[in-house]
């Protein structure tokens, strides 16, 4: 075992969760169930923001029936109000405590035993910056097929396909799926590091970011099987296109703000 590999023990999971009570608690299952290399403790951080369902009360529930260990912790974050995706990440990523960061998502459109494929790199010490890719693997192209709406789907697909190509133009990348939930990192990337998006445009300000501060992630294929809106998905397709637009520019040439030391 490497040296890099001996100095990460733990793993804050933050998992942004609003109006999920169809899949939060098999969710939740999943990633206690899920092994991991080298004895890496879990600290899952959970954001929840008043879901209009029973969310908040099955996460609640989970918790208090599931015994901590001192492999697994529980930080539960109660918000207020839903201001999005980006918001609830921001708050789960001050709280984190691990010395390695993966978000997830409360759905499950991803598959929690990748989990080992996307540490391996940060363990060995390949990479500080790991992305999930959606693509790499066989079957290539699975992004979206919404059986009930294939003209949406169609459009998703395309917007998709248009941020990506634009994305590794101006940042100088060639990534098969930078817009992939699946984002893992080491903590010291972030160190200091402002953020300030709350939506979905949260997404490319962090990987922006980490890559202008010098860290281009490393993809490893992972399994995804898309939900379609009715299912909940919150993505609305007119307004959060333009704010990854303004994302995607704006963060590659601002400056990038750290906090000031106290
Ligand atoms: N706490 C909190 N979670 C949110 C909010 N908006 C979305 N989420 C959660 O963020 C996660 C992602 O939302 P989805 O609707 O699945 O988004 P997606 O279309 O899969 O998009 P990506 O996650 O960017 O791939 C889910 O777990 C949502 O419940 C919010 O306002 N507050
Ligand atoms: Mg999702």
């Amino acid at each position: 075992m490497s040296r890099i590999g001996d100095e990460l023990k733990k793993l804050s999971i933050i998992i942004p969760v609003f109006n999920e009570q169809e899949t939060i608690v098999e969710l939740l299952e999943r990633v206690v169930r899920q092994p991991l290399p080298n004895e890496i403790q879990k600290e899952l951080i959970i954001i929840e923001s008043n879901s209009k369902d029973d969310t908040r009360a099955l996460i609640q529930n989970f918790i208090n029936r599931t015994p901590e260990t001192s492999l697994l912790k529980f930080k539960l974050i109660l918000q207020e109000k839903a201001l999005g995706k980006g918001s609830a990440a921001r708050a789960g990523l001050a709280a984190a405590t691990g010395d390695i960061i993966l978000i997830q998502d409360g759905d499950l459109e991803y598959e929690t035993n990748d989990y080992p494929l996307l540490l391996e790199p940060l363990i060995t010490g390949h990479a500080e910056f790991v992305l999930g890719s959606r693509h790499l693997s066989a079957g290539s192209w699975k992004i979206r097929k919404f059986e009930e709406s294939p003209l949406k789907a169609f459009y998703m697909n395309l917007g998709g396909f248009l941020f990506h190509t634009g994305f590794n133009i101006l940042y100088g990348v060639k990534l098969t799926d930078p817009t992939t939930m699946y984002k893992v990192f080491l903590r010291k990337c972030i160190d200091g590091v402002v953020f300030e998006c709350n939506r979905f445009d949260f997404d490319f300000e962090l990987v922006a970011k980490l890559i202008r501060l010098g860290y281009p992630p490393l993809e490893v294929p992972v399994s995804y099987k898309s939900r379609g809106f009715e299912k909940g998905k919150k993505v609305n397709i007119f307004r959060d296109p333009f704010m990854w637009v303004k994302s995607i520019v704006k963060y590659r040439f601002k400056p990038i703000q750290l906090e000031k030391q106290k």
